[in-house]
C-alpha cells in the first residue's frame, strides 16, 4: 500500500524545521545579546508564578479529593472473621475458601522480605491489595459479593522469582 519513503520524508521535513530552529536561535542571540540580569529577572518571575499556579492546584486538589479517602470506611466491623495471610519468598500461605457475603479480614504479615498481597478478581480487575511487611501484621477489612477464583498476585519486586510469585483462593 504505503509510500516506502514516508518515514525518511518526515525525517527529512523534522530535520530541516531542527535545523532552522537552531540557526534562527543562534543567528538571534548574536544579533541581540540580553543582558543576565533581564533573563534571570524574567525566569524567577516565571518560577515564582509556576509554583503559586502548582500550589494552587494542589491544595485544591486536596481538600476537593479529601472527602474520598478511603481510610475512614476500611474500619473492620467487630464480627468479622479473620483469615492469616503470610507472604514469603516466592508463595503465600492462605486459605483456600474463603466465604462470600460477610465481613472478613485478612491478616496480612510476610516471613523475609516486603511483598505486595493483592487480589484479582475473577474479571481480572484488581480487587484490593495491602503491603505484607516483615514482623508485621496489616489488615485488611474486606468482603466480597462475587463468587469465584480470586488470583492473588505479589505487587512488591521482592527478588528473583517475583514475576512468579501468585496463588489464589475461592469465594464462595
Ligand atoms: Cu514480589
Amino acid at each position: 500500500m504505503g509510500d516506502g519513503f514516508f518515514v525518511l520524508k518526515v525525517f527529512i521535513v523534522v530535520a530541516i524545521l531542527a535545523i532552522g530552529t537552531m540557526l534562527f536561535i543562534v543567528n538571534y542571540r548574536a544579533r541581540e545579546p540580553l543582558a543576565q540580569s533581564v533573563v534571570n529577572d524574567a525566569g524567577y518571575r516565571l518560577r515564582k508564578i509556576w509554583l503559586g499556579v502548582v500550589l494552587v492546584v494542589a491544595a485544591a486538589a486536596f481538600v476537593l479529593t479529601l472527602p474520598f479517602f478511603p481510610y475512614p470506611w476500611a474500619k473492620a466491623s467487630p464480627g468479622a472473621r479473620h483469615f492469616a495471610i503470610t507472604a514469603a519468598q516466592y508463595a503465600f500461605v492462605m486459605p483456600a475458601v474463603v466465604p462470600a457475603d460477610v465481613p472478613i479480614v485478612f491478616d496480612v504479615t510476610s516471613q523475609d522480605v516486603n511483598h505486595g498481597f493483592g487480589i484479582y478478581a475473577p474479571d481480572g480487575t484488581l480487587f484490593a491489595q495491602v503491603q505484607a511487611m516483615p514482623d508485621y501484621i496489616n489488615h485488611l477489612p474486606i468482603e466480597f459479593h462475587k463468587r469465584g477464583h480470586y488470583v492473588v498476585r505479589c505487587l512488591e519486586f521482592c527478588g528473583i522469582g517475583h514475576a512468579y510469585m501468585h496463588g489464589g483462593f475461592d469465594v464462595r
